[in-house]
């Protein structure tokens, strides 16, 4: 069998074994498709029946979470850890907390992790978990209980050297806080069981910043490689949580001009980019209020766009940066970004890009900045807290910042690297999938057969 006709026959066998999981399937078919060059390079991986291990997690938890409300109404929802592969470290990703959650989405999750993960060049396995719980419109209380709830179960899974959870969306500071609360009254321990926790007991600086940060330092360098920088470009930047504030705060920083933002109600026009006071208006409204985007619209008369996505508001634009969730370009929005000038895509969200968008982008000589390694800078901010944790030191926002910097500048020559040695040169994502891939693959190797 040749190396397409086997990994074709093994995404058909993924199909066919877990049907109706559409989201793992189109992470399988963009990792296993993109990962045929190195396939027929190495006899190894065939002969190993890596991917047929590989796209199989290791473990799967689903349990029930029963909370009770304000008003003492009972709620039950479901939680999951997908445990997916712990080749060359401990389970290592994030839990996220959103009506759509179910086993399709976590696994399309914690198959990514894998790769990211390795990327991030730390010893860090792949996983990923959360619930259906919706936290919009739930009291601190009410949040609280879920949170004791969930950990209730989820503890014992989980510690420093098995699983170490960390937030996604729907999962941030305050969400870590109780669940960190919850874990250390079971366990009787503190220990380093997840990341993302507050400066105060235990967290890393930098880490809220990371992921958006990150992504940015990694665009930079995809703009370097065609002799041009961020200043003066116009991004639109999607979603308005975690990753997007970081990510607006440091394309300003460098000289960009962040021309949207946007929610799960719509999006906002910023004509004249985005400045300290707006920007401090987003994060109050968003992580400290969990409000709704269009009271800062509102608050700075900007126009508001309901039910749009970001990406139909602009008519000129030179970066899009998608940083809300999976799916949110299809090929009718990358027809529109194309058509409106873009000139590069860097995906600060997972998987935010459809397989038809990717196509299109690259056919069109879109440069592509692929989740895995654009969007690795949270996880590899959540290992550096690891590493402070064992040393039971916290180093200084500057020394996380430069570490950041210089990981994500690896990711992006690895990709590059990896691209071209395998006929592929510019493609990034065939070049992150690949780095992140042989390493998790040669360790599967050399630990026997599991
Ligand atoms: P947050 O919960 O902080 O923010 C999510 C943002 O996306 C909000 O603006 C939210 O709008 C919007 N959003 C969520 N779901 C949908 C939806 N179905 N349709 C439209 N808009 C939606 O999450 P993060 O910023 O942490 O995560 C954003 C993305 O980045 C996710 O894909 C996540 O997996 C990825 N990521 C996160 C990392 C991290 O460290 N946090 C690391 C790497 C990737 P609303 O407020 O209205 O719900
Ligand atoms: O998708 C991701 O990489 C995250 N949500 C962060 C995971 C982590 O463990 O910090």
């Amino acid at each position: 069998m040749d190396a397409k006709e086997y990994v074709e026959n093994i995404i058909e066998k993924v199909k066919e074994k877990d049907p109706g999981e559409k989201e793992f399937h189109q992470t399988i078919t963009e990792v296993l498709t993109s990962l045929i060059p190195v396939i027929e390079k190495e006899p190894k991986y065939m002969k190993n029946k890596i991917l047929e291990r590989i796209t199989e997690p290791e473990r799967v938890i689903i349990f029930r979470v029963s909370w009770e409300d304000d008003n003492h109404e009972i709620h039950v929802n479901r939680g999951y850890r997908v445990e997916f592969n712990s080749a060359i470290g401990p389970y290592k990703g994030g839990l996220r907390f959103h009506p759509t959650v179910n086993l399709s989405i976590l696994k399309f999750l914690g198959f990514e992790q894998i790769f990211k993960n390795s990327l991030t060049g730390l010893p860090m396995g792949g996983g990923k978990g959360g619930s259906d719980f919706d936290p919009h419109g739930k009291s601190d209380n009410e949040v609280r209980r879920f949170c004791e709830a969930f950990m209730s179960e989820l503890y014992r899974h989980i510690g420093p050297n098995t699983d170490v959870p960390a937030g996604d969306i729907g999962v941030g500071g305050r969400e870590i806080g109780y669940l960190f609360g919850a874990y250390k009254k079971i366990v009787d321990r503190f220990e380093g069981v997840l990341t993302g926790k507050n400066y105060n007991w235990g967290g890393s600086l930098i880490r809220p910043e990371a992921t958006g940060y990150g992504a940015t330092y990694f665009l930079t360098e995809m703009l370097k490689s065609k002799g041009t920088d961020l200043n003066g470009k116009k991004v639109a930047i999607s979603g308005s949580g975690n990753v997007a504030q970081f990510a607006a705060k440091k394309v300003t920083e460098l000289g960009g001009k962040v021309i949207t933002l946007s929610d799960s109600k719509g999006a906002m026009s910023l004509p004249d980019g985005l400045n300290d006071e707006i920007w401090q208006a987003v994060y109050e409204t968003k992580a400290i209020k969990h409000g709704r985007l269009q009271e800062v619209a509102e608050k700075f008369g900007l126009e508001w766009h309901a039910g749009k996505k970001a990406w139909e508001i602009v008519d000129s634009v030179d970066i899009a940066f998608p940083s809300a969730t999976q799916n949110e370009i299809d090929l009718n929005d990358a027809k529109r970004l194309v058509n409106a000038g873009v000139m590069a895509v860097v995906e600060g969200a997972n998987m935010p890009s459809t397989l038809e968008a990717i196509d299109y982008f690259h056919e069109n000589g879109v440069l592509f900045g692929p989740a895995k390694a654009a969007n690795a800078g949270g996880v590899a901010v959540s290992g550096l807290e690891m590493s402070q944790n064992s040393l039971r030191l916290q180093w200084t926002a500057d020394e996380v910042d430069k570490k950041l910097h210089d990981i994500m500048v690896n990711i992006y020559k690895a990709s590059a690297t990896y691209a071209e040695k395998y006929g592929h040169a510019g493609n990034l994502l065939i070049g992150a999938n690949i780095a992140g891939f042989v390493k998790v693959a040669d360790s599967m190797i050399d630990q026997g057969i599991y």
